[in-house]
């Protein structure tokens, strides 16, 4: 079983190139055509193993045969993964109660309110530029609030329709319109600007939480917007039973959004230039597809985020190697070797590495005041896969969708650097913690629902959250070994409290081009600069998320 799934995926590490050697055609005379002879040299870089006599020459019997061994792997495969449907479950909905902390604690300072425009439908059809927010606490206090557009996009044409892109290792470009998708939008990437320059139905308004106020016991407007256009917005918080009151207005045109603030400021910097004009979409000559140094990358960037709780780096598009956590509650030091996603834990054949050199696109990226948010898609022979960063003041929520054929599992952590030695890690099922210092530590794996650092260097809260109609099993990854004999594959050469979910169990498809498909969507939110490191804080986190507000819009008059 085992042996069977390693060789079945070994084969699917190219999804479209599988399609293409599924479609070759046993053709004995037509191998003098130098199309098909390109076609085949391709064939045998992305499947060395179809190379049977290992003579680098990969000749028409071999990709035959190799072919009907893979067409029946995927029949086995098919017949394997059938009864990996199931309901579509929360990972948050299994989520022991005594795991989450009494309400007297919650406060929710550290997160936003996002309503969407049919929500608010009062102001639809506004320029988003004059939406203002008010809280009432005595009088009104204009408050920052956002808009940020989204429309549904053809993914295609977010890869520019794959005009100039190259062919390469590891790239597997779209071969047309593939799928239509509620994405930000953005005028300075190929998905363009919303259709609709009003405030929409599928726009969001954010604004934080801890600008909300009170209800006035008399409403009157506010200077500066357009009478009648003003929308209540009501949270009800069911772990406290109090209402927050936040309301929303057409300004005259002469109010500022950001009310004069900025939470979060992102400056995405390409290095080559500008986005449309520079950004490689396809394969690019002479750059590895596992590059050893910063210096191979392709669409190299020195993009910034920094709010005044902590800063993040981006290297390239989903080459997260920076972080800080700012006094009080850190140092400001780089905590962070690299984000990671492998097939699993020393297996190099797909990372961010990989996923940064194939095929790929910026979806959005927006810069705040309230939130910042960067919106990537590709990974490789999963073009259509998703990742998506959101970050506000001090919180930060890492969403990925998963849209693959099917994988055997997939891990996804978090590996420190050097100067995070000495911090403590802890998470749900090691509550009383372990050093990050590049030496061993016994810790107890399986599901993770809170994980939580701390140190001189800086402190914050991680939750984790699977939303998956796939049957799979959930565990946990965790090396902490200076001098590791697990292969890093991506960043420097040693394991610092690398940390994080491992999905097993074989991953049915998740690509939408083929027809019913699976879904899987795993988030991560991290909470910096805590008041206190405890596994109580955590659990106060994880109760707000897990019992939202409630939040209701109505005319306010
Ligand atoms: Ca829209
Ligand atoms: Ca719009
Ligand atoms: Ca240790
Ligand atoms: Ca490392």
């Amino acid at each position: 079983m085992k042996a069977f799934l390693r060789s079945f995926i070994a084969a699917c590490l190219g999804g479209a190139g599988l399609a293409m050697l599924l479609a070759c055609p046993s053709c004995g005379a037509a191998d003098q055509d130098a199309g098909l002879q390109a076609r085949f040299k391709e064939l045998l870089e992305q499947y060395p193993n179809a190379d049977a006599n290992k003579d680098g020459v990969l000749t028409i019997d071999e990709a035959t045969a190799y072919r009907d061994k893979m067409k029946r792997s995927m029949a086995g495969d098919a017949a394997q993964w059938k009864g990996n449907r199931v309901p579509l479950t929360d990972s948050w909905d299994k989520i022991p109660p005594q795991e989450l902390t009494s309400s007297a604690s919650c406060r929710r300072s550290y997160s936003p309110v996002i309503v969407t425009g049919q929500k608010v439908s009062g102001l639809r059809g506004i320029n988003p530029k004059h939406l203002v927010a008010f809280r009432f606490a005595g009088k009104w206090h204009q408050i920052p609030v956002q808009v940020d557009e989204r429309a549904v996009v053809e993914c295609f044409d977010i890869y520019n329709r794959n005009k100039g892109a190259a062919r390469g290792q590891g790239v597997y470009l779209l071969r047309g319109p593939s799928l239509k998708n509620l994405v930000y939008t953005d005028a300075n990437t190929f998905t363009g600007a919303d259709p609709d320059a009003g405030l929409d139905d599928d726009d969001e308004v954010v604004f934080m939480f801890k600008d909300a106020g009170q209800k006035p016991s008399q409403f009157t407007e506010p200077e500066g917007v357009e009478k009648g256009s003003g929308v209540e917005i009501e949270m009800a918080d069911p772990l406290t039973d109090r209402k927050h009151y936040v309301y929303l207005f057409q300004s005259n045109g002469k109010l500022d959004p950001a009310a004069g603030r900025k939470y979060v400021t992102y400056k995405f910097k390409l290095k080559a230039g500008s986005y449309k004009d520079h950004w490689i979409v396809g394969g690019a000559r002479g750059l590895d597809l596992r590059p050893k140094s910063p210096h191979g990358y392709k669409n190299p960037e020195d993009s910034n985020v920094s709010s005044a709780f902590y800063t993040r780096h981006f290297s390239a598009k989903v080459i997260c190697d920076g972080l800080t956590i700012k006094p009080p509650f850190g140092t400001d030091v780089n905590i962070l070797d690299m984000r990671k996603v492998l097939f699993a834990p020393g297996n190099s054949g797909r990372s961010v590495l990989t996923f940064t050199q194939g095929e790929g696109a910026i979806i959005a990226n927006i810069n705040g005041p309230v939130r910042a948010i960067r919106s990537c898609i590709g990974a490789n022979s999963g073009p259509l896969t998703q990742f998506d960063w959101f970050f506000y003041e001090r919180r930060e929520d890492v969403v990925n969708r998963l849209r693959v054929h099917p994988i055997s599992s997939v891990v996804v952590f978090t590996d420190y650097s050097p100067a995070a030695k000495g911090m403590t890690y802890r998470n749900n099922l090691n509550p009383d913690g372990v050093i990050i210092d590049g030496t061993a530590d016994s810790v107890k794996t399986g599901a993770l629902w809170w994980e939580m650092v701390y140190g001189k260097q800086g402190c914050m809260a991680m939750l984790h959250r699977i939303v998956t109609n796939v049957r799979i099993r959930v565990t946990s990854y965790y090396n902490d070994d200076k001098n590791t004999t697990v292969r890093q594959v991506s960043g420097d050469q040693h394991a610092y409290g690398s940390s994080g979910t491992w999905i097993q169990g074989g991953i049915g498809n998740t690509d939408p081009r083929q027809i019913g498909a699976l879904e899987l969507t795993a988030s991560k939110i991290y909470f910096y600069g805590l008041e206190k490191p405890t596994p109580d804080m955590a659990r106060r986190h994880l109760a707000e998320e897990i019992k939202p507000l409630i939040v209701n819009t109505r005319p306010a008059r």
